[in-house]
């Protein structure tokens, strides 16, 4: 029963072969300053999601409770339970629990969300609470999606390959059902990314790209050396037509 309902859960997420989710976490990461020109209300991306075939959307509490009643039956709710902004003095050493599980699942999720900066000096922490929240996950079939991006002083740039190869085994390790992370911004590299993460692999949009071009080939390089599919966010919702963009990004998705 218990492995049922989660795999049914998985099965919602990881839809299809391939996996489309919006991620809208940034108004808090990063700070609504950040993005002036673009409107933030969380039904704005949901309908964006919604409208441009994604399979799900990945948001904080209070923005979930804003769009759930609109969402469709077969789409994807998760929650991200982690947190942290970019007024603090580092904000690459920890996120913080925000949102319990109970709550999450209260409002509706279908999976939950949980960043850990792998290699931060409060990485210790971070990993305690997540056996924490792993816990209750298993009592409640909710899967996790582990966002397991390198803050490592071994490797400065958060974007170096090995860092993201090391983070997104860590996720497999330790038990997220699904593992989230930089692209590598090469598809030689990702490749082992890939290679030595045994769960699905889902790849971040990050920064916006210089030109769509280049986006939908960050896009077509990371399939092609084998991701399980994307949780794109300002590539999209803080683009000029996000909803072809997205829909773009689906046609591709369906020749891998
Ligand atoms: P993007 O596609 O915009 O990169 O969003 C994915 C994401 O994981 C967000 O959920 C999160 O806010 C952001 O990346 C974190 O990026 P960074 O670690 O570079 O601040």
């Amino acid at each position: 029963m218990f492995n049922q309902k989660k795999q049914e859960r998985l099965k919602k997420i990881l839809s299809s072969n391939k996996t489309l989710l919006i991620a809208f976490d940034h108004a808090v990461e990063h700070g609504p300053t950040n993005y002036p020109n673009i409107d933030l209300h969380p039904l704005r991306i949901a309908k964006i999601a919604v409208n441009g075939g994604a399979n799900g959307l990945i948001m904080h509490v209070g923005a979930a409770r804003i769009v759930k009643d609109y969402l469709p039956k077969n789409f994807a709710l998760i929650i991200k339970l982690t947190a942290r902004t970019s007024l603090v003095s580092d904000k690459n050493q920890i996120q913080a629990l925000v949102t319990t599980v109970d709550e999450a699942f209260k409002v509706g999720a279908d999976a939950i969300a949980f960043t850990i900066y792998v290699g931060s000096e409060m990485e210790y922490h971070m990993f305690e609470q997540f056996s924490q929240v792993k816990k209750r996950c298993i009592e409640l079939n909710l899967p996790i999606i582990g966002f397991m991006y390198p803050r490592s002083p071994k490797y400065k740039n958060k974007y170096d390959a090995r860092a993201i190869e090391y983070a997104a085994r860590v996720g497999a390790e330790i038990g997220c059902d699904i593992v989230k992370t930089y692209y590598t911004g090469n598809k030689t590299t990702f490749e082992r990314v890939v290679k030595n993460c045994f769960v699905p692999l889902l790849v971040a949009g990050g920064p916006e790209t210089k030109t769509k071009e280049e986006f939908l080939k960050n896009i077509n390089d990371a399939l092609s050396a084998g991701a399980r599919g994307f949780a794109l966010g300002r590539n999209i919702w803080a683009r000029e037509g996000s909803v072809e963009l997205l829909k773009e990004v689906k046609t591709i998705l369906s020749r891998y």
